[in-house]
């Protein structure tokens, strides 16, 4: 057996010391999450949103290069609204840093859309926060609505600052109000008119709800089909 030379031992001793003492096991955690605009449009050119976060992480410090060269940084996810079309914004240091540190800091960073975008409402898929040993945490839209976060924005002609909400409810006492008893409809397509042409559809939820947001405002209703 070859015998093994005097500095690999050290190495491996101070590497073994290190570990000892200081292991990050922990993801990075995120604080705030937004972006603006909310409402684009690709029709004509390409369109940019400008993302804000703040992350922090316990030890090693939020994903910015890898000490093994290896893991991936912290991104957003987004999907369009046929599912076939994916928009990525990710948050390294130095570049996205603007404040702070990787253990403790704001990130800013843009996501491009090309001309032509799919259009319609892109929903956030999911938030993948990653630190620098590559320990991952994985948030879902549903996580990030918990938290508090946008996970929408529109593409689209009639993209604007306001918003059209309602729900379609059974009226079982035909009173034209909701009444406790009266339930929600779910999986119900509702139809925004407007000059009596259909601009876009969307579909009630469990409760019955259903809303569009980031629209223009010009005169337009939704009709229940
Ligand atoms: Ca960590
Ligand atoms: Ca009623």
């Amino acid at each position: 057996m070859k015998p093994i030379p005097a500095f690999m031992l050290t190495l491996v001793a101070c590497i073994l010391v290190q570990t000892a003492y200081a292991q990050d096991t922990t993801p990075p955690n995120i604080l705030s999450f937004d972006f603006s605009p909310k409402s684009i449009d690709t029709a004509t050119s390409f369109q940019e949103i400008t993302f804000t976060v703040h992350l922090t992480d316990d030890l090693s410090g939020v994903w910015h290069g890898g000490l093994f060269g290896g893991g991936t940084p912290c991104q957003a996810q987004f999907i369009s609204p046929s599912g076939n079309q994916h928009a990525s914004v990710t948050f390294t240091s130095p570049d996205n840093l603007v404040s702070g540190s990787e253990l403790d800091g704001i990130y800013s960073s843009k996501m491009t859309l090309p001309r032509y975008s799919e259009q319609g409402i892109w929903k956030l898929s999911y938030l993948l926060l990653v630190d620098e040993v590559n320990n991952q945490k994985h948030i879902s839209r549903a996580d990030a609505t918990a938290l508090g976060f946008p996970t929408e924005f529109r593409n689209s002609q009639n993209s604007g600052s306001f918003c059209i909400s309602g729900s379609k409810f059974s009226d079982l006492n035909n009173n034209g109000l909701r009444d406790v008893a009266d339930l929600g409809v779910p999986d119900w397509t509702i139809e925004l008119m407007r000059d009596s042409n259909i601009v876009e559809t969307t579909v009630t939820g469990n409760d019955g709800s259903y809303s569009w947001i980031e629209l223009e405002m010009r005169e337009a209703s939704p009709e229940k089909k």
